[in-house]
């Protein structure tokens, strides 16, 4: 931790559907970034797992809508950090690239960063199907939104306070991370990525949608038409 993040209150925003990885991750985070950092589970899971939760001492929001970017969202809006930062419940992410991440946008070298999972995929983590999607997806956010990125889906990034209180009153739209980066590059916030490992999902199934072609299609659809609104 360096000496910029040391006044900084940093809140860590958590998406989950029963992801048994989560208990880790709480443990990591608070490993890396301190042990006094807000975390916020926003959670769609049985009553069972949320005790579970609550033993470690988050704070445990129950979800009413449905999405993984409305999630996110209702945990930042709950969230009292200088710092905002999320990363996915299901271990795939390197939770260590949040410590980088909150450095840089403690420097004020950023607004936004997102964790580049594309250089560092485990074995078996990521179909070649799905790094052809998700790096058509960023190739097509980088056209509309004038910011090239590499990896516009990931689920690790975060968020300075300011660029934050510029998009929390509006709704989001089923682009995931997307959202939230093409939100911000419109409004000219400066966004950056660093790189992280990408793990192989080792528990469960996936939670965010039935069909990822359609998902991705859907995504692409919505960027473009939200890009000019
Ligand atoms: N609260 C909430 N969490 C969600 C929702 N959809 C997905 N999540 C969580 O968001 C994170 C990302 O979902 P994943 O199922 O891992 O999506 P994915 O990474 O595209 O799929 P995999 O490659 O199978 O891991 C996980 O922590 C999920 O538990 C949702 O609608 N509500
Ligand atoms: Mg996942």
């Amino acid at each position: 931790m360096n000496d910029l993040m040391k006044n900084k209150r940093i809140s860590l925003i958590i998406p989950t559907i029963e992801e048994e990885a989560v208990f880790k991750i709480i443990e990591d985070s608070r490993k890396f970034l301190g042990k006094n950092i807000e975390i916020i589970i926003v959670d769609k899971s049985s009553d069972a797992y949320v005790k579970r939760l609550k033993k470690t001492n988050v704070e445990v929001i129950r979800q009413k809508d449905r999405g993984v970017e409305n999630a996110i969202m209702t945990g930042l809006r709950a969230a009292n950090g200088d710092i905002l930062a999320s990363i996915d419940a299901d271990g795939t992410h390197e939770t260590r690239g949040l410590l980088k991440a909150v450095e840089i946008v403690a420097s004020g070298e950023a607004d936004f960063v997102l964790g580049n999972r594309l250089n560092n995929i485990q074995k078996g983590a990521m179909s070649a199907y799905l790094r052809f999607g998700n790096s058509s997806l960023s190739m097509i956010f980088g056209m509309l939104y004038g910011k090239k990125v590499h990896d516009v889906l990931t689920g690790l990034f975060v968020m300075d306070r300011k660029a934050f209180e510029d998009i929390k009153n509006i709704t989001p739209y089923r682009t995931g991370i997307g959202f939230f980066a093409g939100e911000l590059a419109k409004r000219k916030y400066e966004i950056k990525e660093i790189d992280i490992k990408y793990f192989k999902r080792e528990q469960g199934p996936s939670k965010l949608t039935k069909s990822k072609l359609f998902y991705g299609f859907g995504m692409a659809y919505l960027m473009l038409k939200k890009r000019f609104k």
